[in-house]
């Protein structure tokens, strides 16, 4: 992964990331006590303009948390950033321009394959899946492992959710997540750029940890490709590279997976990629980072500010060790 580079911030961008944060203390200001349906009704009167919007569909009864877990009072990225500086090699390894090499990408219809140590293997079509569980806003941090951040309004369900579906064995321990392997839509499968399909795992106790995400949609809306479409990992207190998009398998395993990027370059992304600034990356500092749509540094947190959530999963481990 490479280097840092320079953003500019549009005045309309700012206006729009008010025009949310004040719409959120109204969805505040108004109580949770209102049924999820009406809380849904205000969500969708209250979304922000659609010019804003590049032409995703309205997620329909998303439960909007007015406290969401691990989400502060911080100003959510706006839409235009988050959808158009992204990582995902398939399409391109410039930020800036995966959303435009995406934008024919198909989505639908899609099956997500979850098996391996599991009592019910099974094939999911992603419409299908997404109503497990009533889609819920998760307003996180997400910090890239170059060393720039955000703040993404995700509307998903937690992975946990999932797996409790398909009913891991007892020798379970990991998880592994597969990405589309498709040349003839994903440009850059077609050289090595980096080993393909990308993939990445966890351990099964983080995959089950609440916090962790499959998304199907940000600011209200369907994901778009760029970002992950049609369902993507989120792991917010994990490096961003562990967030593994387009996913189309899901393996329970009793060995650690390989992933992409340790195979790639082992001593610089390892199997943990807990966001962590007193473990360096071997070419440069995790200390700070830059928040996208501001100017000056912020001091980075132990695991992107979720450790009370998800500290005791790594009780009694070395994590310079195990980075
Ligand atoms: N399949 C796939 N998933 C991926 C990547 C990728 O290149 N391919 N990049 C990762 C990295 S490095 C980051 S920071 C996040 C970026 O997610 P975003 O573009 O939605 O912010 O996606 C992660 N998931
Ligand atoms: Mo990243």
């Amino acid at each position: 992964m490479l280097i840092k580079e320079e953003e500019d911030i549009k005045s309309s961008e700012i206006t729009d990331r008010k025009a949310y944060l004040s719409r959120r203390k109204f969805i505040k200001g108004a109580g949770f006590a209102a049924s999820v349906a009406a809380t849904a009704t205000l969500y969708r009167a209250l979304t922000r303009p659609g010019q804003q919007s590049k032409g995703g569909e309205k997620i329909t009864g998303v439960q909007v948390n007015p406290q969401p877990p691990g989400s502060s009072e911080e100003a959510p990225t706006s839409y235009q950033n988050i959808t158009h500086y992204n990582n995902f090699y398939e399409f391109s390894t410039d930020k800036r321009e995966v959303a435009e090499k995406a934008v024919h990408f198909t989505t639908r219809p899609w099956t997500v394959s979850v098996e391996g140590l599991v009592n019910k293997p099974k094939s999911y079509d992603v419409d299908d899946l997404a109503k497990l569980s009533p889609p819920q806003e998760r307003i996180y941090r997400h910090r890239c492992v170059e060393g720039w951040s955000m703040v993404i309004p995700w509307v998903g369900f937690s992975l946990g959710r999932l797996l409790d579906e398909v009913q891991p064995l007892s020798n379970a321990t990991y998880v592994r997540f597969v990405t589309l392997l498709d040349p003839s839509q994903m440009p850059n499968q077609i050289d090595d750029v980096l080993p393909w399909p990308y993939e990445e795992g966890l351990r099964l106790d983080e995959a089950m940890q609440p916090l962790v995400l499959l998304a199907t949609g940000l600011y209200g809306e369907t994901l778009p490709p760029q970002n992950g479409a049609p369902l993507r990992l989120v792991v917010p207190w994990k490096y961003g590279f562990k967030s593994i998009k387009s996913i189309v398998k899901i393996v329970l395993t009793d060995t650690k997976p390989e992933t992409t990027w340790s195979k790639y370059a082992p001593r610089e992304y390892g199997f943990y990629a807990n966001v962590n600034p007193n473990v360096d990356h071997p070419r440069w500092s995790q200390g700070h980072e830059r928040r996208i749509g501001e100017i000056s540094l912020r001091k980075t947190l132990l695991f992107n500010g979720y450790a009370d959530q998800v500290s005791q999963l790594y009780s009694g481990l070395d994590l310079k060790v195990n980075f």
